[in-house]
């Protein structure tokens, strides 16, 4: 047996590892006992719904750079079900903070409503970084915490793809939209971007409801937006599972040569569906480095626990026909 491994054997039988608070003494955020007695760190990566090429994507990204970072940490890599089951996601935290994860880096499935799970988790100890969709300042504010934040400026982003939506319609020309879940930052910053894009060519949303992000939901609503709005020239979805749903929607109205529609995230099927010609336009926030990003922070936090954390803003850049040919 060598020196480190009788160490960590020392180290467990003192702390009792079995025991909640021996989990948790490993987790006081003490860098140095940390490297010297428990090893590398384990991280968790909480995501969102696994349904969505999206978060598989994030996933792969995330375990690529652990393999190559074998080293350094090690990864725990969990997602919901349903993009609506928040309270899954706030049992994720509380089951990866229990089993002694040193950080946790989560895209949060309600800006508001993971807040006191994660207070509870960053007194324990546990590293946190937010990633994808921003958590609500207020209520970090409220819980008297921060919790960096990793990822892109969602207004820009969607406000990109509709300014260039924008540029193929006419001034006074009518258009729908489809919003992620209202009670997420990121729903809400990329529906203020289309809104200004919109605003700004002078074309009118005559309707925008929520799809919570979800590709049937997204086609039953579409369907039905269509036939209220039979002049509309597009369909301005906030992710791309909604997009696709939009664009089964506007296929079956027989509408495909009159509706345009635009999404956000840049999915496998979204770029196939923009070389045919039946999606305009995407966002790519390069999903496969987000986490990435996410667990880069995480590991810099746990190396100097002293210094205060600071947001990092990732890329979003505007996806086309012309730009998947390049
Ligand atoms: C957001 C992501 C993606 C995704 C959506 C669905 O947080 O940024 O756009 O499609 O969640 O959960």
């Amino acid at each position: 047996m060598n020196r480190r491994s009788l160490l960590l054997l020392l180290a467990a039988l003192l702390s009792g590892c079995s025991s909640e608070s021996g989990t948790r003494s490993n987790l006081a955020g003490n860098a140095g006992a940390q490297g010297e007695t428990a090893g590398k760190p384990r991280i968790a990566l909480i995501m969102k719904s696994l349904a969505n090429e999206f978060f598989s994507t994030m996933a792969d990204g995330a375990k690529a750079h652990q393999n190559e970072h074998s080293e350094e940490y090690e990864l725990i890599v969990n997602g919901i079900k349903d993009e609506r089951d928040l309270s899954r996601q706030v049992a994720l935290v509380d089951e990866m903070v229990a089993s002694g994860v040193d950080a946790i880096v989560i895209a949060p499935a309600d800006s508001k409503a993971l807040v006191p799970a994660l207070r509870k988790a960053q007194r324990a100890g546990v590293t946190i970084v937010n990633i994808d969709n921003r958590l609500d300042s207020g209520v970090l504010d409220q819980e008297g915490i921060s919790i960096p934040f990793v990822g892109p400026d969602n207004k820009a982003g969607a406000q990109a793809v509709a300014g260039y939506l924008a540029d193929k319609l006419a001034t006074g020309d009518e258009v729908l939209v489809l919003e992620g879940i209202r009670t997420s930052f990121n729903a809400q910053q990329r529906h203020e971007g289309f809104k200004a894009a919109m605003e700004a060519a002078g074309i009118q949303i005559v309707d925008s409801q929520s799809a919570e992000w979800e590709m049937s939901q997204a086609n039953t609503i579409a369907s039905s937006m269509l036939s209220e709005h039979p002049s509309a020239k597009a369909i301005l979805a906030a992710n791309d599972s909604m997009a696709l749903g939009a664009m089964a929607a506007v296929k079956s109205a027989g509408k495909t040569e009159d509706v345009l529609v635009v999404g956000f995230d840049n999915i496998t099927a979204v770029q196939q569906a923009i070389r045919d010609g039946k999606i305009l336009a995407t966002a790519d926030q390069h999903g496969d480095q987000l986490a990435v990003y996410g667990i880069e922070a995480a590991l810099e936090m746990m190396r100097n626990p002293d210094q205060e954390p600071a947001d990092v803003e990732t890329p979003v850049d505007l996806i086309m026909a012309e730009s998947l040919s390049q």
